[in-house]
């Protein structure tokens, strides 16, 4: 059977499924093209003086490193001419980006965290981009950040890309989740894993554990019943990894299953969680739920929480249906 581009999967599934516009389809391959420009530069490293710091810090107050600054303004300039988009917002950005008036503004919204997990650049980790699509509200002046701050529910589209041995593109618009490995000779994504799913159950699970103090009961409660393993309620032995790349972790558990979880973090009360609802939370969320896992924050399905800025924070339970939730019923019982 011939190879299935990312093309031509969006054309087919324009055709058939009648559920893909076509100025989506084009928001999509645009990405994904950007993502083959970062994936150079990921790839290239310190051959094109690419990694370190940049020396200047972002909206959350973290140091940004090269890396991070160079997938931004890649995601930008790939983005703001196609007509498919009316503004677009970034973890390393502050405010929305407004599509620039020389360029005709489209109806969707695009958010993304460019490179998630750039702790692990220098050290030749796998890092990824992520990226949520939503529908603008009608209107005829510039998107401001009111119009970002939409329910997880209302992506239209969401994925990843993770820069690891193989780059690959991970994708929703609401039908399945599909994923495509990056052919390097061919420059095109293909599709090598139709319709991931997460198994129900699992055995392994991901947490930075050294944050173990600060956590509230119920994730205590949940955690010590894992480590206990066969000696515990639970009846078996868990395994544990942290990559502290998200994408990567997101990864593993629709490619063999899991639960990743970032908790509510007792050091700083004011702070939900560590990650960010609209560029993290969500598209991840999106995706996990639609390869038939589940995603809350302890309390509530992560889609459903309805944001009040633009870099709120979540706590975050993803992966495997059983295990979040089990941990899930904890916090309610608690
Ligand atoms: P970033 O967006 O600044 O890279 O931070 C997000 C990352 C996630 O990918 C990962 O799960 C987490 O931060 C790791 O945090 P920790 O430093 O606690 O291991
Ligand atoms: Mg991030």
């Amino acid at each position: 059977m011939s190879r299935i581009s990312l093309s031509r999967f969006l054309i087919e599934a324009q055709r058939t499924e009648g559920n893909l516009p076509p100025e989506l389809r084009l928001l999509i391959e645009t990405v994904a093209r950007a993502c083959k420009a970062i994936s150079h530069s990921v790839n290239k490293g310190a051959l094109a003086g690419v990694l370190g710091e940049a020396g200047s810090g972002n909206v959350q107050g973290e140091a940004q490193k090269k890396l991070d600054v160079i997938a931004n303004d890649i995601l930008l300039e790939a983005n703001e001419w196609g007509g498919s988009l009316a503004a677009m917002a970034s973890e390393e950005m502050e405010l929305p980006y407004s599509i620039p008036e020389n360029y005709p503004r489209g109806r969707y919204l695009l958010l993304f965290d460019p490179l998630d997990g750039s702790s692990n650049i220098d050290v030749n980790i796998s890092v990824g981009t992520i990226f949520s699509v939503l529908e603008c509200p009608p209107g005829d002046v510039a998107p401001s950040e009111a119009d970002f701050l939409q329910s997880g529910r209302r992506q239209v589209a969401a994925g990843y890309t993770v820069y690891g041995p193989q780059t690959m593109l991970v994708l929703t618009f609401g039908h399945g989740v599909h994923g495509f490995t990056l052919d390097r000779e061919q420059g095109s994504f293909v599709l090598t894993h139709p319709d991931m799913r997460i198994p129900a159950s699992t055995k392994e699970f991901a947490i930075n554990m050294s944050n173990q103090r600060h956590w509230e009961a119920p994730v205590q409660r949940y955690i010590g019943e894992l480590l206990a393993g066969t000696t515990g309620p639970l009846g078996k032995d868990y395994n544990m990894r942290w990559v502290a790349s998200m994408v990567a972790e997101v990864h593993r558990i629709l490619v063999r299953g899991g639960v990743f979880m970032y908790p509510k973090d007792a050091r700083d009360p004011s702070k939900p969680g560590k990650l960010r609802l609209m560029y993290e939370g969500n598209p991840m969320a999106f995706i996990v739920e639609q390869a038939g896992g589940a995603a809350t924050n302890g309390r509530m399905p992560i889609l459903d929480i309805q944001p009040s800025k633009l870099h709120e924070r979540v706590a975050i339970f993803l992966g495997s249906r059983e295990e979040v939730e089990r941990v899930t019923a904890y916090h309610a019982a608690d």
